[in-house]
């Protein structure tokens, strides 16, 4: 079978890099870049963790590409420090990382070159914001004919947002909320757009339940990794407020999973300004969009279990 061809763009999260785990075990996949935006963490560590999976899987060779965009509405800091530890995990720490992360060529740069070279139309899952994807359509508006369809983890429609700060009235996610201009931008641009919002993130939460699941099969390095890895989003900040979600694992595995998943076709927008900046709102008048609703969420967890059953180079 040929394989699909994926470009992912992915900001550093714990869920990123698990996102990115996962996509490595999909037999099915070709990954034909990553893109690393500094949103919710910071560059140096989130490419350092992104070349120690790449090493894990023997993938190396994959491309990585460095974001230089800021957005208008930054992550709070602690959120972005806290993808640092995974790189200091025991599995990971020795793993030599020998990527000059200022000698990477530019996000938009990279995605355009892989985009006009692709032997076919690809998927591009976006587990972070949008701004490298509308920036290099904006600048080769032809790379449009090379993209299959846009997967993001992205907006919420019919529940709270996450985003809770200042000027804000709480109906926003923060992946849209960070530069809101461009995920304007991207519903408007009518590219086949797939939204996983928090609507449906929100049924598949990081619990004991699958924690203690993934455990029992530890004897399998890459379930022992990921269950380190999730360990660390328990005590996410604040803890006494937040529950950490697959958000991004839930997106990254709709690339496999897609009949499992209940869609519904929307017409929506993106507000850009106070009190509600970034908020995706269902309008007729809006852009046509699909918005995934609803998981098998067993078949999700099961999927999960056994892709991190895939052996691993140590
Ligand atoms: O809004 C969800 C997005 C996902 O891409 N991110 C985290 C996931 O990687 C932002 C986010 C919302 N709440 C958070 C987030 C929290 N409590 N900690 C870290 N990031
Ligand atoms: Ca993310």
């Amino acid at each position: 079978m040929e394989k699909e061809l994926v470009f992912m763009d992915h900001d550093g999260g714990v869920d990123d890099i698990l996102s990115l785990v996962l996509l490595l075990t999909m037999n099915d996949v070709e990954i034909i870049g990553i893109n690393v935006t500094p949103a919710d963490c910071f560059i140096e560590p989130a490419v350092e963790s992104t070349y120690k999976m790449l090493h894990l899987f023997g993938r190396t060779d994959i491309p990585i590409g460095r974001s230089d965009m800021h957005g208008v509405n930054a992550f709070p800091s602690e959120w972005r420090a806290r993808p640092e530890v995974i790189n200091a995990l025991p599995m990971l720490i020795n793993i030599d990382n020998p990527t000059d992360t200022y000698a990477l060529p530019n996000a938009v740069d990279l995605l355009i070159d892989r985009l006009t070279s692709a032997s076919k139309p690809a998927t591009i899952l976006m587990t972070g914001p949008c701004s490298n994807l509308t920036e290099a359509i904006r600048t080769k508006p032809e790379i449009r004919n090379k993209i299959k369809q846009v997967i993001w983890m992205g907006g919420v429609f019919r529940t709270q947002g996450n985003v809770q700060t200042y000027q804000h009235n709480g109906t926003a996610e923060w992946n849209v909320f960070w530069d809101p201009k461009s995920s304007r931008e991207l519903f408007a641009s009518e590219l086949p757009l797939v939204c996983i919002p928090l609507d449906v993130t929100n049924h598949v939460p990081v619990n004991k339940e699958f924690l203690s699941r993934l455990a029992r099969q530890s004897n399998h390095a890459l379930s022992n990794l990921a269950g380190q890895m999730w360990a660390l989003t328990i005590d996410t900040i604040p803890s006494y407020h937040y529950v950490y979600y697959m958000w991004d694992v839930l997106a990254t595995s709709y690339i496999a999973l897609s009949e499992y998943f209940t869609l519904e076709r929307v017409k929506a927008i993106v507000s850009n300004k106070p009190p509600n900046a970034g908020q995706t709102l269902l309008t007729e008048n809006g852009h046509s969009l699909k918005i995934a609703t609803d998981i098998n969420k067993e078949v999700f967890y099961k999927y999960i279990l056994k892709q991190l059953q895939t052996d691993i180079k140590l």
